[in-house]
């Protein structure tokens, strides 16, 4: 069946309307099977059978600076386009000095346990002059298709295989091609109209958006000037310059007004380019618009097929590290948001390897060496002030984000994050100092590209938060830990000594038990006195329990840092008594890990942050084998939490169940997110995917994709105890299957096939060589020449440096009869000796 084409003017929201009612009038089309561009493989698309009527509908592209969301309809396609250095504001920082003594008086209060009366000098007084700037969008790029009739064999796809939307439909006799990809070789958004016929091409392009601007014509280009927005006593002081350059295959460009008519052209290719005068968070110097012409001479330089190729060569260079097939489907013929819709209670475990690789795509297309990190949204925004801003959220979300980056094979994704936590090493030095009279630096729970570090949203249950500088600095480990580069270790060795001096300057003694302890600070944003609305809450304590586990993982590294150097033997020793003196991890009074310093968790409470469980994931304090008490315990608080949450609340409990080594509750966690919800999903904690693929919070949030992706991998491999564990966490739904190109501590690089739920063959390639311990269902047996020999002691610690597990404090136990002890399947733990560059070949 065919759908009219109707060709109506005005403005972009009342022709997506205009879209989708033409579309529920008369849908649908469906009578090609699925073709992907060429080259591409059909198991890594994502397809729809009509246009997108809403946002996140619309598909991503991207090259980690420059991204559009692509809508893809006949009668007209909209780019909505986004730079990632577009925000609104300008350089600043949001500290308030005038905090100190009301933070101090909080702290005095906390610790004489008054802990009501401090949570409400806390809300009274603690807040920052601004609470950060949004990141905005530019605006849509609209291109008006002049042609009239009934459209059909209608197919829109994203193939994240090679990093290229399409659509695809034929119109009175004519079939229309068009693609668009975000080059990763050049600084362009690239789309290309064709036809398999002659001068079909007629089309009218323009420009709309939210943003202050201006557009004119120039030469035979479209130009816009805009700027960021003011917001929150902050002129906006980001200037952009967007050029659209036409290169046309015949017929003719003119010009009306401020927008450019093609006519009976054979092709039309559109270079768009977006360049701003940003810097650096404090420099916004340069001219927009000399960038932007430089930009588009780039682009202009290579055919646009040379520019094709190297962009998919480009993207494949590192899409192609990792390969993973879950088992088939029968879902092939349907469409993304259907099988998204049948995913739950149907067989579809390639959807699951479709989600996984989707994360990885997103972190390719948002997050370059050289770019800003993902944000909340990763590089896609349509609005001026999107939810939260669309800032870095840094007490779970900014992590979340690059939760992937070492472990799927995408390293050098994660250096924007490095760049930031190098910034606000700087810009943090100011709240150290002026909100506290400490050393170092530090952040609180948010930031944005000015890399603000004061208190942001108040006190309450977030802003007074500590542990930002100690969460990001984790980071640095997990990079060492994967890669063995020293010269990064030594490179970033001051920014985590910095951040280490703050918290010791920081650690005050707790009256009540000597144990030293942050204060004021919360359990990330969860309170432990919850009255009825309009009456006074309390979150605010000190020494809670993901603020010792961050400070105890931030001083351990540190000592391997300077131990690894060889440099700051004294400072290593004070930080390594420091960490002796930090309060243990407590057991409470129904067997659950206590978020709080005191026993005040609630079975009742559902909170999507999970923050105490930070000590089992992505931290390796816990453990099945080490701790068996703490890791049962944490079984009991997620037992306690319940499943369904935000869409990033369950991407961390996929990944917690898997460290729990329990495969099929992190399978029924992804059943809870990979169900398809849309714009009107008002609930705010009941995640979801929209039909784009987007993670819902709800609204749109791209860690819940990040944190599934990292929580696939978790089910597959593990490293963070001392050994990699193959399968730690398979689900019966994926009962065949096999992966290319898993990355582990210590630089291993995985690929292995399994059948039956068991690990048939492997293949460890080693890339620094070293020793290596592997934890499988049994011993393996080595095709190649090595000798394997079988470690009876799970606990006697890896011989690999860059797999070593900490040795933590004896855990407190209130109720000892209420600690389960926890059941894992048995497991075999085999050791060998491997040379750099090797690989080694296993069977069972
Ligand atoms: C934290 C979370 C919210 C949301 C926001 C961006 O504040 O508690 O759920 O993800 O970040």
């Amino acid at each position: 069946m065919a759908y009219a084409s109707t060709l109506k003017r005005g403005v972009l929201a009342s022709l997506l309307v205009g879209i989708a009612s033409v579309w529920l009038l008369a849908c649908q089309v469906s009578d090609s099977h699925p073709q992907e561009a060429e080259g591409g493989s059909q198991a890594l698309a994502l397809w729809y059978n009509r246009p997108a009527t809403t946002w996140t509908e619309a598909l991503p592209v991207g090259n980690g600076r420059l991204g559009a969301m692509v809508f893809g309809g006949v009668d007209q396609e909209v780019l909505q386009l986004n730079e990632d250095t577009v925000w609104g504001g300008g350089p600043n920082n949001n500290v308030t000095p005038s905090l100190k003594p009301y933070i101090e008086e909080v702290a005095d209060l906390v610790l004489a346990n008054r802990h009501e009366e401090a949570q409400r000098l806390a809300d009274e007084h603690i807040a920052s002059s601004n609470s950060g700037m949004p990141y905005q969008t530019v605006g849509n790029l609209v291109i008006d298709l002049l042609h009239e009739g009934s459209a059909d064999g209608y197919r829109r796809s994203l193939d994240i295989g090679q990093a290229i939307s399409s659509v695809k439909y034929r119109m009175a006799g004519v079939t229309y091609y068009r693609e668009t990809f975000s080059a990763l070789s050049e600084p362009a958004v690239v789309t290309r109209l064709s036809a398999d016929r002659p001068g079909q091409m007629d089309l009218d392009i323009r420009f709309d958006s939210p943003m202050a601007h201006s557009v004119s014509v120039d030469g035979e280009r479209l130009r816009v000037d805009g700027k960021g927005a003011d917001h929150e006593g902050v002129s906006g002081k980001v200037r952009f310059t967007m050029f659209v350059q036409p290169v046309l295959d015949g017929g003719t460009l003119e010009s009306s007004g401020d927008e450019l008519r093609i006519r009976n052209a054979n092709t039309v290719t559109l270079y768009t380019v977006v360049a701003t005068n940003f810097v650096a968070y404090d420099d916004v110097s340069a001219d927009e618009t000399a960038k932007a012409e430089a930009q588009l001479a780039q682009a202009l330089t290579a055919s646009y097929d040379a520019v094709r190729e190297t962009h998919i060569a480009h993207y494949r260079e590192q899409f192609d590290r990792v390969t993973l097939d879950l088992g088939p489907t029968d879902n092939d013929d349907r469409p993304t948001d259907e099988r998204l819709k049948a995913f739950a209670g149907g067989e579809d475990p390639a959807l699951a390897a479709l989600y996984f690789q989707f994360g990885r795509y997103l972190l390719i297309s948002s997050s370059q060496p050289g770019t800003q990190p993902a944000n909340l949204q990763g590089i896609w925004n349509p609005q001026m002030t999107p939810p939260w801003d669309s800032k870095y959220t840094l007490n779970i979300n900014a992590e979340m984000n690059y939760w992937p980056a070492e472990p799927t094979n995408l390293s050098e994704l994660h250096d924007p994050f490095f760049a930031m936590i190098d910034d606000l090493s700087v810009s943090g030095r100011k709240a150290a100092e002026r909100l506290y009279g400490a050393e170092g630096w530090m952040v609180h729970h948010n930031t944005d590209i000015w890399r603000i570090t004061g208190q942001v949203d108040g006190a309450y249950m977030w802003g007074q938060w500590l542990g930002g500088a100690a969460w990001l600095t984790q980071h640095i480990g997990y990079r060492y830990h994967y890669t063995g580069d020293r010269d990064f270790l030594a490179r970033y060795y001051p920014v985590l000594k910095e951040a280490a001096r703050f918290y010791a300057s920081m650690l005050t003694e707790d009256p009540d038990t000597g144990w030293r302890v942050l204060v004021p600070s919360n359990s990330p944003e969860n309170d432990y006195l919850h009255r009825g609305e309009g009456e006074q809450q309390a979150a605010i304590d000190a020494g809670v329990t993901m603020d010792n586990q961050l400070v105890f993982d931030l001083f351990t590294l540190v000592e391997e840092a300077s131990e690894v150097l060889g440099q700051d033997e004294a400072f290593a020793d004070e930080l390594a008594e420091l960490r002796k003196q930090l309060p243990p991890m407590q057991i409470g009074q129904y067997g659950q890990l206590q978020e709080w310093l005191q026993d005040w968790d609630s079975p009742d409470d559902k909170h999507r942050h999970i923050s105490h469980l930070y000590g089992l994931h992505p931290s390796n304090q816990i453990s099945p084998y080490r701790t068996p008490e703490l890791f049962s315990a944490v079984r009991t608080s997620m037992e306690m939490r319940g499943d369904e949450s935000t869409g990033w609340s369950m991407g961390w409990k996929v990944g917690i169940w898997a460290r729990l080594l329990d495969g099929n509750r992190a399978y029924k966690l992804l059943t809870d997110q990979i169900k398809l919800v849309d714009e009107n999903t008002e609930s705010f904690e009941s995640g979801g995917t929209y039909a784009n693929m987007f993670a819902a919070h709800p609204p749109y949030q791209i860690d819940g994709n990040f944190g599934v992706t990292a929580g696939i991998s978790e089910m597959l491999v593990q490293s963070h105890d001392g050994a990699i564990h193959l399968l730690p966490a398979l689900p019966d739904a994926w009962p065949e299957g096999q992966v290319s190109g898993l990355v582990t501590r210590g630089g291993f690089v995985i690929d292995m096939a399994w059948q039956n739920g068991k690990v048939t063959e492997f293949t460890l390639h080693s890339r620094l060589g070293g020793p290596v311990r592997i934890r499988a269902h049994r011993a393996p047996t080595a095709s190649t020449n090595v000798a394997v020999n079988t470690i009876d002691d799970p606990n006697s610690g890896s011989p690999n440096p860059l797999m070593q597990t900490p040795t933590i404090k004896t855990p407190l136990i209130h109720r000892p009869g209420v600690v389960k002890a926890p059941s894992v399947a048995p497991v075999t733990l085999v050791e060998l000796e491997t040379e750099r560059g090797q690989d080694y070949r296993f069977y069972f």
